[in-house]
């Protein structure tokens, strides 16, 4: 079956504010040469790109009460909350290039308003290495890139997780975790307290790709949005470099073309981040000319032979 995309609005959100590296605020630079909007074109989409969101500059200073930056991670998010608003307003899909996974808070804040007001259900799947779920008291380095699903969920600072005006955000049972190799202790606790499906490394090595994503789509019909939150330390630091927090033992290629084809198959995806490429980080844009890669099968291009 060869499928019609909605109309794709790319964001970039230039920011590191998150992060416990600089460089991130690079990514989008990097996925625009890597030929996102172009390849998303050749395959018959139609595509406008924004620009960037704007917000403040990484003022580059130690956590304060187990945040660091958090004016600025916030600011960052308004912003960018309201632009996929309005995108999703006019019935166009936000595509939002990162910048760290801070600004998923967001994003996907501006999702979760959308589904409600049209009655829509919504899953996000959450490709990473990361759990992304800690919280000020346990983090290990007040990096709000590694609190972004937490604070979705309703667990963090007021001005982050009411960001969107209904707190929570989502609920536990709305997300998928795909990918995970690295959560901090404190953190383990957390997850499994709360009880979100976690895919990890080990499940996916034991049970394979195909029945991982068959779980994680499981239950999608026609009234359920599909956000995906794409993490670029997913994927196997071999083949994916340029981010900065690799992590061993990722996803490889054809797993992830896997997963990218899957969820084009579902039909669902109504929004995607593509976050924490770090050019100054990567070998000649590779990590940046892959995600654009993964991104070209979720709109369908390795399912063609099945067409
Ligand atoms: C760690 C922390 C993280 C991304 C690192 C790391 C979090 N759990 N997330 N890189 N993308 O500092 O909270
Ligand atoms: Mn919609
Ligand atoms: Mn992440
Ligand atoms: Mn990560």
């Amino acid at each position: 079956m060869t499928r019609t995309y909605p109309p794709v609005s790319i964001l970039g959100v230039p920011t590191d504010v998150g992060a416990g590296h600089r460089g991130a605020r690079m990514g989008p630079e990097a996925l625009r040469i890597a030929g996102l909007a172009e390849a998303l074109q050749a395959r018959g989409v139609d595509v406008v790109d924004r620009g960037n969101v704007d917000g403040p500059p990484n003022p580059w200073l130690p956590p304060v009460e187990g945040y660091r930056h958090l004016d600025q991670v916030v600011a960052w998010n308004r912003a960018l909350m309201d632009a996929s608003a309005a995108e999703l307003r006019a019935g166009r899909m936000p595509v939002v290039l990162g910048g760290d996974h801070s600004l998923a808070i967001g994003s996907i804040a501006a999702v979760a308003n959308h589904c409600r007001a049209q009655r829509r259900k919504l899953r996000v799947l959450w490709l990473d290495a990361h759990s992304d779920f800690n919280t000020s008291r346990v983090t290990p380095s007040g990096n709000i890139h590694g609190m972004p699903v937490a604070c979705l969920c309703g667990i963090g600072p007021d001005a982050l997780t009411g960001i969107g005006g209904h707190v929570p955000a989502i609920t536990p049972d709305q997300v998928k975790q795909i990918g995970i190799r690295s959560v901090d202790q404190e953190e383990k606790r957390l997850v499994k307290e709360h009880g979100f499906d976690i895919f990890d490394m080990r499940f996916i090595d034991e049970v394979g790709m195909k029945r991982v994503m068959e779980q994680a789509l499981d239950g999608l019909d026609a009234d359920t949005h599909l956000h995906v939150s794409f993490d670029v330390d997913f994927l196997d630091p071999g083949i994916a470099p340029g981010t900065g927090t690799t992590v061993p033992g990722g996803v490889n290629y054809r797993e992830a073309q896997l997963v990218m084809e899957m969820i084009a198959d579902s039909g669902r995806m109504g929004s995607l981040d593509v976050v924490e490429v770090s050019p100054a980080l990567d070998d000649r844009n590779v990590t940046a000319e892959l995600a654009v890669d993964l991104v070209e099968s979720l709109f369908g291009k390795s399912t063609l032979m099945r067409d």
